[in-house]
């Protein structure tokens, strides 16, 4: 029989409510016996006194509420303790919890997990309850909330089912063809599988979903006094790190995080670059252009005091001119640069609202492109382990596609390959060994 598990579902420290959770067959049976109540109404809320079942000394006033299986959360029965919010209440209720016959503490991520095996939701959606508890910014809640509802996993299985079809109509022909029959059955299939991997690499060649996810990485780089740590301080707001009239401030990376307009931002503050002399400064200008070379976006800040065109990178690029308010002729600059480079380029001050709008401006709307989700319909792909499936995916199509003139036995079992990768998005094929990686995610009582 299955362990009943509890938790603390929600955060921990004072709250005005701290909501216990309970799954499996000895949920209801513990509430009652801890509880003042003979019956607990399905999905009704039901205030109870909670007493020590040992000693009947009282716990707490709580609400009861009661999801019978397999209507729940997890499938299982479950009962939902809402409690008053203090650390000691907490620890009392789960101590005398963790006293009463076939209940134990969930390991994290447990509840979900028992959700999964139960097919409350399946491991896409699983991934974007977390994401979703995880959810800093606009953006990613909305994304996270996307996923969980199931957007990515119906995608998914409109292109697994697409699959099927096609492999049914293949597999059909290899039980039933004699000796001569034309070998046409392939291409039959074949614009539908063309098709097929056109999506999957539409939505492999947008990185917004992962972006979004994990944050955009805007490295911010330039000569020595150019303002870069000027300008960090005042787009996030605070003084953050050290500005300083002596070149050589910024030593080592600092990463900021930043909500823009919704999107995730990773802001680093990088050494200006020179031939430096100290081992230190030599050590943090190496560094930043380690972290250039890994950026999303590369914002090159030149000193408006003594403009040198940058040298840019392949990546998308945003040049920003410092000092508007102490030099002339800057905006002039910045257009002639921006023709010359073909990237966004703008004179502003930190000093001044002098061109600051327009600055940070552009780079929210390069922001906005690297965050943008393709062509639209794609799946929106969040995590590596997805790109892995959908990528193996599309190489069993290509190979499939490739394959003319094999037995169809043999481009066949190409098709349940590709299907097979992309059965491990939402977990219903072959995923114990991917289940520990998606439930590491969550934090106990979730
Ligand atoms: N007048 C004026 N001064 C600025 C502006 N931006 C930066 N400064 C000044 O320039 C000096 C250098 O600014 P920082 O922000 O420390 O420059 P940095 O690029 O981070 O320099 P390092 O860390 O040494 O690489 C400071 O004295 C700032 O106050 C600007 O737009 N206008
Ligand atoms: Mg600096």
């Amino acid at each position: 029989m299955t362990d009943t598990i509890f938790a603390l579902s929600s955060a921990p420290g004072r709250a005005g409510v701290a909501v216990l959770r309970l799954s499996g067959p000895a949920a209801h049976g513990v509430a009652l016996s801890l509880s003042n109540r003979d019956a607990l109404k399905p999905r009704h809320a039901h205030l109870a006194t909670l007493s020590d079942p040992a000693d009947g000394a009282h716990l707490d006033q709580v609400i009861l509420l009661s999801f019978p299986a397999p209507h729940s959360f997890t499938g299982e029965d479950v009962v939902e303790v809402h409690a008053h919010g203090g650390p000691a209440t907490v620890s009392a209720l789960l101590a005398v919890l963790g006293q009463q016959p076939g209940l134990r503490l969930a390991e994290p991520g447990e509840f979900t997990r028992r959700a999964f095996h139960n097919d409350r939701l399946d491991l896409a959606e699983a991934e974007g309850l977390a994401d979703l508890i995880h959810a800093e910014t606009e953006h990613q809640r909305k994304q996270a909330l996307r996923q969980m509802e199931g957007a990515l996993s119906q995608q998914v299985e409109q292109w697994r089912a697409m699959l099927i079809g096609a492999l049914a109509h293949i597999e059909a022909d290899i039980d039933f063809s004699d000796e001569d029959l034309p070998d046409g059955v392939a291409d039959a299939v074949r614009p539908k599988i063309v098709a097929l991997h056109n999506e999957l690499t539409a939505s492999l060649a947008s990185k917004g979903g992962e972006r979004v996810r994990q944050g955009i990485s805007v490295v911010v780089t330039g000569p020595p006094n150019a303002g870069k740590s000027s300008f960090i301080n005042r787009l996030i707001g605070r003084d953050a790190v050290i500005v300083s009239a002596e070149p050589g401030t910024t030593r080592d990376l600092v990463d900021l995080h930043l909500d823009l307009g919704g999107a995730p931002i990773i802001l680093t503050d990088t050494a200006g670059i020179r031939d430096a002399d100290g081992i230190v400064e030599a050590e943090g200008i190496r560094r930043a252009q380690h972290r250039v070379a890994q950026a999303d976006l590369v914002l090159h800040m030149v000193d408006g005091a003594n403009p040198v065109q940058p040298v840019l990178g392949d990546g998308p690029a945003l040049v920003l001119v410092s000092k508007r308010d102490r030099a002339d002729g800057l905006d002039n600059l910045a257009s002639g640069w921006a023709d010359e480079l073909g990237v966004p380029v703008a004179a502003l001050s930190m000093k001044s609202d002098d061109g600051w709008d327009a600055a940070v401006g552009a780079l929210e709307n390069l922001v906005q492109d690297l965050t943008a989700i393709g062509t639209g319909d794609g799946a929106v792909l969040t995590r590596a382990r997805h790109r892995q499936a959908v990528a193996a995916c599309a190489e069993g199509l290509a190979r499939f596609l490739a394959a003319d003139g094999l037995p169809e036995e043999l481009v066949a079992e190409e098709l349940r390959l590709a299907m097979r990768a992309l059965g491990r998005i939402t977990g219903r094929v072959d995923v114990e060994d991917l289940l520990d990686v998606v439930f590491s995610d969550f934090c106990i009582g979730k």
